[in-house]
């Protein structure tokens, strides 16, 4: 995220410091008196806005984290991976951080470029030995790094998730997109088995747009776009999580954040239309949300352009999907963007995500009549080369809500996860459909896999007759069930599948998937 500006922190410490805010006050006022003559609201000088900056917690203008573009087909960057103090929603935190951000630069490059990052692993040492069952949370301090929904190589130094990058330590990273690849949302993460929750937890998440969708398409192009981070904010007694007992209760959410701001303001003028890429890149719960008197009009879900465009009043929005949306502005007023409540199997986390303010003189814009052809074909019933079925499962103590997290264990097939051990094994240039069960009486799962997207044809037995392309889809609780099918045409090498419920996938709930050559 940007910098509020240092002068606003200050500010706001200087508020919540109780007995030492006369001290703090001085400060300023001293360094005031050297600057006779200055323009004083410049230089965050002037202690005439303390009292508004540090009540305005919330309704700041919404910003967007840094961006960072490719040149001459890559994209050569760092990534220092570092404890930061952040603020969020009045809260002053100490989080595990991409760059001391709230959330991760935002990095746009194109199809067929390759992205170059410099990964320091900057987070002091782990001070926990293995558990003996390492398919539980341990050492947060080793990351990785995964380009969520990318059609790469899961090798060697690319989206290569069975990589440790271990404290103190710099790594290489290098992933090269085909030229073909799908322009979209993306986003990025630490995948580290073990730390990986708390981690995102904390806003280690960037997004990753790869450029030049909608091509022709001015009513799309011409808009304002806006990069939407969604996180559910959660910390401890001391601002930090340092335990998964921090993030597994169901209560755990303290509050909903778009780009590490509690309630940021989105202005608008009538009639405006702008693109909002929304990521999922809250760590475990899913987002049920509404636009007050606006749609939410779907272009694009998890990186792929729908053949037409999703007019909807409420979207439901699962940990790990992208969805870009069309907002386009009705009367002046003030709206809000909210989660509303929803019954995941638990209660859904609820709340202001931001406010949109439409103010000013008109701006006719119009929303496209049609949208261009989808990027992938249709897969035809005689291009399937196998079928196979892969199960989620839990157990949990009797009562569910309230159990310690070591209670419960969250399964695929039966078993928990084990890197040594693969699970499901696909031939080159195979295409097959999957049906993803969920035997788990209480909850909603995300069913995510690496490296192919996936063509939805079927949601607890029932035709979809829009046939969605996705890489991480709901399947419903109770023996509900996802029917997808997929190419596995281009890359050999191990890759995952899992439950994209953080808390899920930490415990247990991932699979190996290893794509091989005859
Ligand atoms: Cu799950």
């Amino acid at each position: 995220m940007n910098d509020l500006g240092n002068s606003a922190i200050s500010r706001r410490r200087m508020l919540k410091g109780g007995t030492a805010l006369g001290a703090y006050f001085l400060l300023p006022r001293s360094a005031d008196a050297q600057h006779q003559g200055h323009d004083h609201s410049q230089m965050g000088l002037d202690p005439g806005p303390i009292v508004q900056a540090a009540a305005a917690a919330m309704d700041q203008p919404l910003l967007e984290p840094e961006v960072r573009r490719s040149a001459n087909g890559v994209l050569n960057t760092t990534l220092s991976c570092r404890y930061a103090y952040k603020d969020i929603g009045g809260q002053r935190l100490y989080l595990r951080s991409y760059e001391g951000t709230s959330h991760g630069p935002t990095l746009r490059m194109k199809p067929g470029e390759t992205l170059k990052i410099r990964l320091s692993n900057d987070f002091p040492p782990n001070r926990d030995v293995l558990p003996q069952n390492m398919a539980l949370p341990h050492q947060f301090n080793n990351t990785n790094f995964h380009f969520h929904g990318a059609h790469c190589s899961p090798s060697g130094i690319s989206d290569n998730v069975m990589r440790s990058m271990v404290p103190g330590k710099k790594y290489d990273i290098e992933i090269t997109l085909p030229k073909d690849h799908t322009s979209g949302t993306y986003w990025y993460h630490p995948h580290h088995h073990g730390g990986a929750d708390v981690q995102i937890a904390s806003g280690m998440a960037g997004a990753l747009i790869v450029e030049g969708d909608f091509a022709g398409v001015p009513e799309i192009t011409n808009a304002k776009e806006r990069v939407m981070l969604m996180s559910q904010v959660v910390y401890d007694a001391f601002g930090m999580i340092e335990n998964f007992s921090t993030l597994f209760p169901e209560t755990a959410t303290r509050f909903l954040a778009i780009n590490g701001q509690r309630r940021p303001t989105i202005t608008m003028r009538p009639g405006e239309v702008q693109r909002w890429r929304l990521v999922g890149s809250q760590y475990q719960d899913d987002l049920f949300l509404e636009l007050e008197k606006h749609n939410l009009n779907v272009i694009a879900y998890d990186g792929i352009q729908l053949r037409s465009m999703q007019e909807l009043k409420t979207l439901l929005f699962a940990p790990g999907q992208r969805a870009d949306i069309l907002v386009q502005a009705g009367a002046p007023g003030t709206y809000e963007f909210r989660a509303l409540p929803y019954d995941q199997g638990h209660p859904s986390p609820v709340g202001p995500l931001a406010r949109l303010v439409v103010s000013g003189d008109p701006l006719p814009m119009k929303l496209p009549a049609a949208l261009p052809k989808p990027p992938f074909e249709d897969i035809k019933d005689s291009e399937i080369t196998g079928r196979r079925t892969v199960t989620f499962s839990a157990t949990s103590p009797e009562a569910d809500a309230a159990g310690h997290w070591q209670e419960f264990t969250f399964l695929v097939d039966g078993k928990t996860f084990n890197p040594n051990r693969i699970d499901q094994r696909v031939k080159l240039g195979a295409v097959e459909e999957w049906t993803i069960t969920n035997t788990h009486f209480h909850d909603d799962h995300v069913f995510h896999i690496h490296t192919n997207p996936f063509q939805v044809t079927q949601v607890n037995g029932q035709r979809q007759p829009d046939l969605l392309w996705r890489d991480s889809v709901i399947v419903p609780r109770n023996g509900g069930s996802v029917v997808f099918r997929s190419r596995f045409l281009d890359y050999t090498g191990v890759f995952m599948l899992h439950c994209h419920m953080m808390n899920h996938e930490e415990m247990g709930m991932m699979q190996t998937v290893e794509v091989y050559k005859d």
